[in-house]
């Protein structure tokens, strides 16, 4: 089993006990765990029992629950707790708005058992009317369910990729197996994928087919045909094989790599000047001159090769033509990740050890951006609390080489546009990105007044996760972002690249829109966690869709350069 289906049984288990008003420090354990698991770069499969009781938030009782589920794809918790419960009710606690107190007294006094029964309710504005609810929840169970709809079934990038990872180096070793690799959405670092598209070559196609149907998260085989396979896995994730010949696998990898649009246009180009492109090659006449690799297809139309993040038909041809395609973002040219929590708030890891993760990626700096007092759920800090923090991360940074700390907050913006803490206080900041977490359902005029008081403050450097869209199960807030890019070129205050892989806000057409009026990126994890400093990876694969380079991004920049920048 892949992490992502254990997360999936313990985030069900924190589910129905909450469901049932079980104790919420239990609920809480199954959820953080399932945090954990998500995040995990290894494969849970490769860890003994010792090393499982060290991860965080996971003891003797989870690490012997995870051990059942590896080896026998369940826990017999959950199945006795979906006795208990309806089915599809589970699905609505999962509704932004609701939760598992208002699910039930839905169920109980509406009969809602499901999403659909929901949606119908909400149209006819039944919801409204029960005590406790009212037209606001209301409203906001019909967007949440608009935003669900938008994605539909498709899968988060960053869960696509566990299974992608695994499912190739499953296919190596195929015996006669030569390339194999995953192309379609996923190659272009789409932030969702809809299906994995596999390509491979092989000796025999017969191998690398039942290597496939063999691959231990299959949990069935739609069709298999001469060159073309589907499967679909437990977690719902379709995967179709094609088996190609070596000399085109290029020509394959470019067709299956899209976007349809991006390949439409490059057929256009080829018939321009007398050539024919398919999934096999490009041709000229009966004549194929080029299907080996990608550069030879690009380059028989007159073109560089085009990074797949490029390839959605947003203009990538005329840069190309003009030797004009940006040098886009890497991983390695980031120096620090500036939006961070640690258990003084809701992260479950300490200052020490987020230090630690941060020096193993390599980072020059780091800021701790704990939260403010606002949010009281993650016990936010006032004045005097964020003092004492400051304190310790100033006593931590005598201690460690090769890494400075700055001292940050991440500062809520109130419902009425103030700011969460007073001046004095966040003059003494290294660092402030400010965001709204409450009344996140106001009229577009008010959201967007109240983000531009936090671009105007003196005091605040960067906004972070600036729409608050959470991917498929929430919009972002209604926001004028055109007015917000303005003030933030104006005022020289950052805006950030979340990295979480169900935030990544601001999105690539946002990122397009925002470097055009020359206002600065800063690309941060939000990490609540050691493991999560590895999400750096999914904002980079967001930045490049957006053909951002190293100069547009500020945590590129070494220390005293990214100073510089900061407004005063
Ligand atoms: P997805 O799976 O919805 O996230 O998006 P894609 O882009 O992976 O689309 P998918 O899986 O339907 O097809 C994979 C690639 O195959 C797609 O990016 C381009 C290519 N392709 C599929 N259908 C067509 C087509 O009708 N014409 C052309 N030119 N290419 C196609
Ligand atoms: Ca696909
Ligand atoms: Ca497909
Ligand atoms: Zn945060």
């Amino acid at each position: 089993m892949e992490n992502p289906e254990v997360a999936q049984v313990f985030e069900e288990v924190a589910d129905l006990l909450d469901i049932q008003d079980e104790n919420p420090f239990r609920v809480r354990a199954y959820r953080n765990a399932a945090r954990t698991i998500r995040d995990l770069a290894a494969p849970l499969a490769q860890l003994s029992p010792e090393k499982l009781e060290d991860l965080n938030g996971i003891g003797k009782d989870l690490a012997r629950k995870i051990t059942t589920i590896l080896e026998t794809g369940d826990l017999p918790l959950r199945q006795e707790l979906r006795k208990q419960v309806p089915a599809g009710l589970r699905d609505l606690i999962a509704v932004p708005g609701l939760g598992p107190k208002r699910a039930q007294t839905l169920h109980q006094r509406l009969k809602i058992g499901s999403l659909d029964d929901l949606r119908q309710a909400a149209e006819k504005h039944r919801i409204r009317k029960l005590r406790g609810f009212g037209a606001k929840t209301e409203e906001k169970i019909v967007q949440a369910l608009e935003g669900r709809e938008e994605t539909g079934r498709r899968v988060l990038l960053a869960e696509a990729k566990v299974f992608a990872d695994a499912v190739v180096s499953h296919l190596r070793q195929a015996p006669g197996v030569g390339q194999v690799e995953v192309a379609g959405s996923f190659r272009r670092h789409k932030e969702t994928v809809g299906d994995l598209d596999l390509l491979a070559t092989c000796r025999r196609v017969g191998p690398v087919m039942d290597r496939l149907a063999d691959y231990e998260a299959v949990a069935e085989v739609l069709a298999r045909g001469k060159t073309k396979m589907s499967v679909r896995l437990r977690n719902g994730l379709q995967m179709d094989l094609r088996v190609v010949p070596e000399a085109s696998y290029g020509a394959a990898l470019q067709y299956f790599t899209g976007s349809k649009e991006h390949s439409i246009q490059l057929r256009r180009r080829a018939l321009e000047r007398g050539l024919r492109v398919n999934e096999y090659g490009v041709f000229r006449g009966k004549r194929r001159i080029a299907g080996r690799t990608e550069e030879e297809i690009y380059e028989a139309v007159g073109l560089p090769w085009i990074p797949p993040e490029l390839r959605e038909a947003r203009g990538e041809f005329e840069l190309a033509s003009k030797g004009r395609l940006p040098k886009l973002l890497e991983l390695d040219d980031l120096r620090g990740d500036l939006h961070m929590h640690t258990t003084a708030t809701d992260g479950r890891a300490s200052l020490e050890e987020m230090v630690q993760g941060a020096k193993k990626r390599g980072y020059a700096y780091i800021a701790f951006t704990d939260h403010s007092k606002r949010v009281t759920m993650a016990r936010g800090l006032d004045a005097k609390r964020l003092r004492q923090y400051w304190k310790a991360i100033d006593k931590l940074a005598g201690k460690v080489n090769g890494i400075t700390l700055l001292k940050g907050v991440e500062l809520d913006i109130l419902e009425d546009g103030r700011l969460d803490l007073p001046e004095d206080v966040l003059a003494e900041a290294d660092w402030v990105v400010a965001s709204i977490h409450y009344g996140q359902n106001q009229p577009r005029e008010k959201i967007t007044r109240r983000l531009l008081n936090a671009i105007q403050s003196p005091h605040v450097h960067a906004i972070g996760h600036p729409t608050g869209r959470l991917i498929g199960k929430r919009k972002g807030y209604d926001v004028d972002l055109e007015v917000v890019f303005q003030a933030a070129a104006d005022y020289g205050c950052l805006l950030e690249l979340n990295a979480q892989p169900d935030r990544l806000d601001l999105d690539d057409a946002a990122l397009i829109a925002a470097k055009e009026r020359g206002v600065g990126i800063v690309v941060n994890t939000d990490a609540h966690s050691v493991e999560e400093l590895g999400h750096m990876e999914f904002g980079v694969y967001q930045a490049r869709r957006a053909g951002l380079e190293a100069r547009d991004v500020a945590n590129t920049r070494t220390l005293a350069q990214f100073r510089k920048l900061l407004k005063r």
